[in-house]
């Protein structure tokens, strides 16, 4: 299948710079057909009590991205998103649900990107977005695109470490599906990525993929905006890659978000992500 990458050069969905340079960083040796989205120009908001933070400019973009990526599944190529801040992905999620109708998906992450308006902390909306494609209180940051959202009983978490206190309830009362990375770690990537894609692809029409590489332990990975200790390591990073690869024919769009290049030491997370990358570029061609 002909693919085509989105480089989603953003980084207004949290207060630590960087991710937008992901993207271009990622795929400059890539030949392969690329569409360019760009931030807005603006002055970032980091103001501490700004709990809607670059809501307008996040906005515009999944504006765009939903649109390049409804263009791309409509041309019958398959929409391969490279981030970006996690933000980035409510347009290529939401527009591959509303193509495919009904679609389920694998979040795989160190957060739970659950938080709504009303739970955020930070205000940094990277922290949402999950929320929002699920459409649990978010509308604010879909409804301009579409009224249909993923149903939160074929949404499922794998890797997280780190979910706040007052997300875990949000969480559960949508009714998400959470495999932490202890449940990596004594299961084995292989058992978890298998069961998630079972809940995922439960009376659906494929699966959505959400790839955010600080899933992966900072020691070997440094290179994300919010990292968190004890994650998974690189094995366990490439075998869930390889479970997503066995199911190929049922994964219908995908993301590989949250690299910050100036956070990257000795190019380590840079190389992990190629690597990442071209396993999945190879497989799904
Ligand atoms: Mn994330």
């Amino acid at each position: 299948m002909d693919i085509n990458i989105i480089c989603a050069c953003t980084d207004l969905g949290v207060h630590v710079d960087g991710s937008d340079l992901g993207p271009l960083e990622l795929t400059k040796n890539l030949d392969i057909k690329k569409y360019i989205i760009n931030k807005e120009n603006i002055i970032k908001s980091i103001d501490k009590n700004d709990l809607r933070k670059n809501e307008g400019s996040i906005n515009k973009f999944t504006k765009e991205t939903y649109s390049c990526v409804s263009n791309i599944l409509k041309s019958n190529s398959f929409p391969l998103l490279i981030g970006g801040d996690h933000s980035c992905v409510i347009g290529s999620a939401l527009a591959s649900n509303d193509y495919y109708k009904n679609i389920g998906i694998i979040w795989v992450d160190a957060h739970g990107d659950y938080n709504t308006f009303e739970t955020t902390r930070t205000g940094n909306i990277h922290g949402l977005p999950l929320a929002a494609i699920t459409g649990y209180k978010c509308d604010d940051l879909t409804c301009f695109i579409t009224n249909n959202h993923i149903n939160p009983k074929n949404c499922v978490i794998v890797g997280a470490r780190s979910i706040d206190p007052w997300e875990i309830g949000n969480l559960i009362d949508a009714g998400v599906t959470i495999f932490t990375t202890d449940d990596v770690k004594s299961e084995g990537a292989s058992n978890i990525m298998s069961r998630a894609i079972s809940i995922a692809s439960t009376n659906t029409s494929g699966i959505h993929i959400s790839y955010d590489i600080d899933v992966i332990d900072p020691i070997i990975a440094p290179g994300v905006s919010i990292p968190e200790v004890n994650g998974i390591n690189e094995d366990e990073a490439y075998e869930i890659m390889n479970e997503i690869i066995k199911n190929k024919d049922i994964i219908k769009s995908f993301d590989l978000v949250e690299f910050n290049p100036l956070q990257d030491i000795d190019d380590k997370t840079k190389n992990i992500a190629l690597n990442l990358l071209n396993m999945f570029i190879n497989a799904k061609m």
